[in-house]
C-alpha cells in the first residue's frame, strides 16, 4: 500500500484526489502546515520538508503533478491517463504540468504574503501574482469555449485533477472572484465529483491550520 504525507488542501491533495478517482488504498499521514516547522521529525522522512511525499515500495516522490501521472500510469492508464501514442498525449501532459507550474506557483506568493507572512509588507507582490494567476487562467477559459466538460473533451483525466487543485487553492485564497463563466462552471463540475468529495472528507480529521473550509 502507498503512504501519502499530506496537509489539508495543500498540493498533496492532488495525490489524494487521484487515489480516490483510481480507487486505490492508501495510508494517509496528515501533518500540520508547514510541516518543516511544526513537525521536525518529518525532515527525516523528506529532507525537503515539503508535501506531498509519497512512498510506494522503493519509490519516493515529492512533486504533486508527477505523483498524479505516476499513480494513473500504474493503476488506471486507460481510464484516467492518455497513452503516448494517443494524439491527445501532448495536451494531457501540458495541462497536467500547467496546473502546477503555471497556475499554482503564483498563488503560493499570494498565500505566503497574505496568509502566512502578512506583516512582511509584500502586499504589492501578492496583488501582482494574483493578477498573474488570473491572466494565466484565461487559458482554461479558452480551452472550454467549445463546450467541453473536461480539459481533454469528454474524458476526465489526471490533467483535470492537476488544474482542479489550482482552482481549489484559488477558492481558498478567495481568488475565485476572477473565475470567468466557463471556468466557474468547470469548477462546479470538478467539485461535484464523488472522488473529489471523498478526498475532501478523508482529510477532515487532520490539522487544518491555513486551509479554509469550503
Ligand atoms: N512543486 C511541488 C511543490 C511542493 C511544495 O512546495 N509544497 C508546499 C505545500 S503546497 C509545502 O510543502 N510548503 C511548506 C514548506 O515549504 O515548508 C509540488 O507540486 O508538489
Amino acid at each position: 500500500m502507498i503512504t501519502l504525507y499530506h496537509c489539508a488542501d495543500a498540493r498533496s491533495f492532488r495525490a489524494l484526489w487521484a487515489c480516490h478517482e483510481i480507487g486505490l488504498d492508501y495510508d494517509l499521514k496528515l501533518l500540520p502546515f508547514p510541516p518543516r516547522f511544526l513537525d521536525r521529525a518529518y525532515l527525516e522522512i523528506n529532507p525537503l520538508g515539503t508535501i506531498p511525499f509519497l512512498i510506494d515500495g522503493d519509490a519516493v516522490m515529492s512533486e504533486s503533478a508527477a505523483i498524479v501521472e505516476y499513480l494513473i500510469a500504474r493503476h488506471a492508464p486507460g481510464r484516467l491517463g492518455v497513452a503516448v501514442d494517443d494524439p491527445a498525449c501532448a495536451a494531457y501532459l501540458n495541462w497536467l504540468h500547467f496546473g502546477e507550474a503555471t497556475l499554482t506557483f503564483p498563488q503560493t506568493l499570494v498565500l505566503r504574503y497574505t496568509r502566512l507572512e502578512p506583516d512582511r509588507g509584500f502586499d504589492a507582490v501578492a496583488a501582482d501574482y494574483a493578477r498573474w494567476f488570473h491572466v494565466r487562467l484565461r487559458h482554461v477559459e479558452r480551452a472550454l469555449a467549445d463546450g467541453r466538460d473536461w480539459l481533454l473533451g469528454d474524458r476526465f483525466t489526471g490533467a483535470d485533477i492537476s488544474v482542479g487543485y489550482a482552482l481549489l487553492l484559488a477558492r481558498n485564497l478567495k481568488l475565485d472572484d476572477g473565475f470567468e463563466p466557463l471556468t466557474a462552471a468547470y469548477w462546479q463540475r470538478l467539485a461535484a465529483r464523488p472522488a473529489y468529495l471523498a478526498a475532501r472528507a478523508a482529510q477532515q480529521d487532520g490539522p487544518r491550520d491555513w486551509a479554509v473550509a469550503t
